[in-house]
This record gives structure tokens, sequence and C-alpha cells, in this order.
């Protein structure tokens, strides 16, 4: 049976969802996606969806000792319970330990869990509009935890060559393709590979100068940010087209490793990201 799907539209959004991962697929605005959705992304609930906003929780990519199963945790494949939304909130979720016991990798999570997510979509005060992604870890049990947890947003651009990301500038970062530690002035143009775990948490600019169009990413209750695009290598990556690597950039408000969260008995924490496109002003430089 195919997951529930949940779609919105109004006079410039449209929407998809999936109850499979709380996984939000597409957000398009006037017509173009904003939130991208790989053509070949798997949508009958057998595999995690390549594109839109994977929820990584309670672990990120293969865990802190690497060893971790599935990649990036058991949220983004379990079927969450759909909530009556609050005012102001489009789709809300939710997740306990229970739903994941039978899942793979149930043995590594931390402990007791409730998480709910929400998604809104508001509209700004230049009339356009604003997503909202809003994840609410739990810890309801009497013993602390850590979790690592990343909202790994797939950004839609014409061309990610010449897309520049900017306020990572002298943020220190992780290199995961070749494990070491590195900074860099100016803004962040990706030209090839790029897997980067950054130590900044703050609101950045993603100029796609080939689509006229700028997002601004706001997050909220992060430790980092984690920057990927496979490159040339997604030719290994089965649900991706060839050639759909240039067309997003992952930009993923994240908590991991040693800047993980943690769950105090009866505590929460929270990780959220606003996205707010604009048409790129004509005045900026080319
Ligand atoms: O967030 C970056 C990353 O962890 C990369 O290392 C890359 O593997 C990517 O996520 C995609 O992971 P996935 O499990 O969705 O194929």
């Amino acid at each position: 049976m195919s997951p529930t799907s949940r779609t919105h539209q109004d006079e410039r959004s449209a929407l998809v969802a999936y109850d499979h991962g709380a996984h939000l697929a597409s957000w398009d605005v006037d017509g173009a996606p904003v939130i991208w959705l790989s053509e070949r992304a798997v949508l009958d609930g057998s595999a995690p969806i390549r594109g839109g906003v994977p929820i990584c929780f309670p672990w990120f990519a293969d865990g802190r000792d690497g060893r971790h199963s599935p990649s990036h945790g058991v949220a983004r494949t379990a079927t969450w319970t759909p909530l009556r939304p609050d005012d102001g909130e489009l789709w809300v979720w939710e997740l306990g330990d229970e739903d994941v016991v039978d899942a793979p990798g149930a043995t590594l999570v931390p402990g007791p869990f409730r998480a709910r997510y929400a998604v809104r979509l508001t509209t700004g005060q230049d009339r356009s509009p604003t997503l909202q992604v809003e994840l609410q870890m739990h810890n309801p049990g009497r013993e602390p935890y850590r979790v690592e947890a990343a909202l790994h947003t797939y950004l839609a651009v014409q061309d990610v060559r010449e897309t520049r990301i900017e306020g990572l500038a002298g943020a220190p970062y992780l290199d995961k393709l070749t494990g070491r530690r590195e900074s860099h002035d100016g803004d962040l143009v990706l030209t090839g590979h790029t897997d980067r775990v950054y130590d900044h948490a703050g609101p950045l600019l993603v100029d796609d100068r080939a689509g006229a169009r700028q997002v601004e990413v706001r997050p909220t209750g992060a430790t980092q940010t984690v920057v990927w695009n496979p490159g040339e290598d997604a030719a290994g990556i089965a649900d991706l087209g060839a050639g759909s690597w240039q067309r997003f950039v992952c930009v993923e408000t994240a908590a991991t490793a040693d800047q993980d969260l943690l769950l105090a008995p009866g505590g929460s924490a929270t990780l959220g990201c606003s996205f707010h496109p604009t048409p790129r002003p004509t005045h900026v430089r080319a």
C-alpha cells in the first residue's frame, strides 16, 4: 500500500508531503520548485524519499561511531501519525519510540522519545510565501541521552555551479570527503562533490544566479549547517537522474557529532528552519 500523501495548493504555493517520514517532498512557488524532489524519488514507502526535507533523527548519516544504520536514523522511513494542526500550521505529525520498535536500527535508538513535526506556510510583508518546518524532540524517560538531528533540505537551484551560499565565510567546517577541518573566506560556490559540516547555525542566503532567485534560510535551535551535493558522483545514486545533481543543493539545519543535542529527563529540544524565496535583485553583482 502506498503511503498517504497530502497536498496543499494556494495562489502561489503547491506542496506535497507524505506520512512516510513526515516527509515534505516538494514546495513550488509560482510553478517553480523551491524545495526539490528527484524525478526518480521512490514514493512507495520502500525507501527514503530523495529530495524534499528528510528528517534525520536520532542519528545523522552513520552516527557518531560511523556504524549506525540505516543512514540518517529511523525517523525518515517511519510512518508518522498525522495530528490536527494548531493555528497557523498546515500539517503536523508525531512519532514515538513505540512506532519504531520493529524498524531496522531500533536497538540503536538511545531512549524513549516523542517527536512532533510541523509545517507552516505564511506570507511575508513582501507578499512572498515563507515555509517553516519545525521538529520538536522530547525525552519522556528518566535518563538523559544525546541525539543527532537534521532537516536535510534539498533546495532547488537552476544550476548548483552558479549558486553562491552567503553566510558561511570564516566558519570552521569538517570536510567529510577529506576528514580535514578547514574554513574559507567569501561565499561558498560548489565546484564538485561537496559534503561539509559547518559550525555555523546563523542565517544564510542561497543566491541562485542562473535561476534569478534568492532563498533566505533561517535556522533555529541548530548548532551546525551541513552542505551537500554529490556532483558527478551522483552517477552512483540510483534515485538521482542523470545531471539532476546540478538542480539542487542540500543546506541542512543540523546538530551532529560533538555538537549534538542533550535530551534531559522530561526535556525537549527543537530544530527548525524557515525558507523565504524572492526574485534576485537586479542590482546585485553577477
Ligand atoms: O548530509 C550529507 C549526507 O550525509 C552525505 O554524506 C550523503 O550521503 C547524503 O547525506 C545523502 O545521504 P542518503 O542516505 O540520503 O543517501
